[in-house]
């Protein structure tokens, strides 16, 4: 197949899981074409069957906001026309949807299929605001498939967007050897001063991840053992919780680890990972630290109880439910047999469920039916 997958670039699980899956089609014979305004951070192009086209944006003086879905919706047809694409995978709605559906438009009688997959905060957040409700709808509609991350994001697309096609439930994957190796291969714990015990967020910072949460929870932990808290990403909210750790005084033991692109290099030598959002269609971080054998303790959201098994392989807990989460944490840390083995359970699900060879097949599945139609 001659596949174009379109995706943001950035720090973000959905921008992770195009690239992968991209990397995944093109390792076992597709020919895979990448469109995005920047390199995609975790894309390898050492596979010749893969390659990259960077969407330019020009500015102009009378623009305050430069049409990135139009040039974008622009270079899908260049690299489709002139590469025979069967079809355009697009990761995140708003605007990858739409500009997919005009590039298909503007080629016919070109055929070029459209399937877009949703990934959370497309439908959650900025895709119902009422500025982008009607576009947002419109490009899902027209799509030709539709794959939506966890059960969960499928109800509220249909709740809050009021979409009425068919959309098909293919969760995030991980590739399980990758994260034995990080196990293996990495001292992770050499974050950890003496015999801290170490607990780890990763988040892109932006206010519906809560990291303030993770730091409350953090300093009700610390009251009872030696702990220290690793902040992986980074984005607008962090600046708010350096300030708050400061004035608390435990910055010293938080360390703000920054934009780490192979997350697996930290979570191998985690204890515990927190995850205390406000909403969460899916929780990709949460899937790599249940495969570096990491117990979660998240919030009761979304398609968060899709991935964690409440008590299995984690603790889900209200919104907001600081003081629990930190007696759970606790609760774990002092428990090592306990902690090992829902790590060792949560790793063997990751894999049962979310393995990348599962995963991958079930996007070619829906490929297939639309290339048949
Ligand atoms: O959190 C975001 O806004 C970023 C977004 C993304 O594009 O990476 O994350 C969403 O997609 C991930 C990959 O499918 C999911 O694992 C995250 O749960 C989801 N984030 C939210 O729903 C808040």
């Amino acid at each position: 197949m001659r596949i174009g997958i379109s995706c943001y670039p950035t720090f973000g699980g959905s921008g992770v899981v195009a690239t992968e899956l991209a990397m995944a089609l093109a390792a076992s014979g597709d020919e895979v074409h990448v469109i995005s305004y920047a390199l995609p951070f975790r894309l390898d192009l050492v596979e010749a069957r893969l390659t990259f086209h960077e969407v330019v944006v020009p500015h102009y003086p009378l623009f305050d906001y430069p049409p990135y879905s139009l040039a974008l919706a622009t270079k899908m047809v260049e690299v489709a026309r002139h590469n025979q694409l069967d079809l355009v995978h697009v990761h995140y709605a708003v605007p990858n949807a739409v500009s997919a559906v005009l590039a298909r438009d503007i080629l016919e009688p070109q055929p070029l299929k459209v399937v877009t997959t949703l990934h959370g905060t497309d439908i959650t957040l900025i895709g119902n605001d009422p500025n982008y409700l009607e576009t947002t709808r419109y490009g899902i509609e027209r799509s030709d498939a539709v794959t939506a991350v966890s059960e969960a994001l499928k109800a509220a697309t249909i709740d809050k967007i009021g979409v009425t096609n068919d959309i098909t439930v293919v969760p995030n994957f991980i590739e399980p050897e990758r994260f034995e190796r990080a196990r293996l291969e990495h001292d992770a714990r050499s974050w950890a001063h003496g015999d801290e015990k170490l607990m780890v967020h990763i988040s892109n910072f932006r206010p519906v991840k809560r990291v303030l949460d993770v730091v409350e929870v953090f300093h009700r932990v610390r009251r009872e053992l030696p702990v220290r808290l690793l902040l992986v990403g980074d984005g607008p909210d962090r600046a708010k919780v350096e300030r708050h750790c400061r004035e608390c005084d435990t910055c010293d033991d938080i360390t703000f680890v920054g934009n780490v692109p192979m997350v697996e290099q930290v979570l191998a030598g985690a204890d515990i990972f927190l995850l205390p959002s406000e909403t969460e269609s899916f929780g990709l971080s949460a899937l790599e630290a249940m495969s570096c054998e990491v117990p979660v303790i998240a919030t009761e959201v979304g398609g968060v109880p899709e991935v964690v098994d409440h008590g299995e392989t984690g603790f889900l807990f209200p919104v907001g439910d600081v003081d629990a989460m930190a007696a759970a944490t606790v609760e774990l840390l002092r428990d090592e047999p306990r902690r090992l083995e829902m790590g060792r359970l949560g790793r063997q699900r990751a894999i049962e469920r979310f393995s990348e060879d599962r995963v991958v097949e079930m996007y070619r599945a829906v490929y297939a039916e639309v290339l048949a139609r």
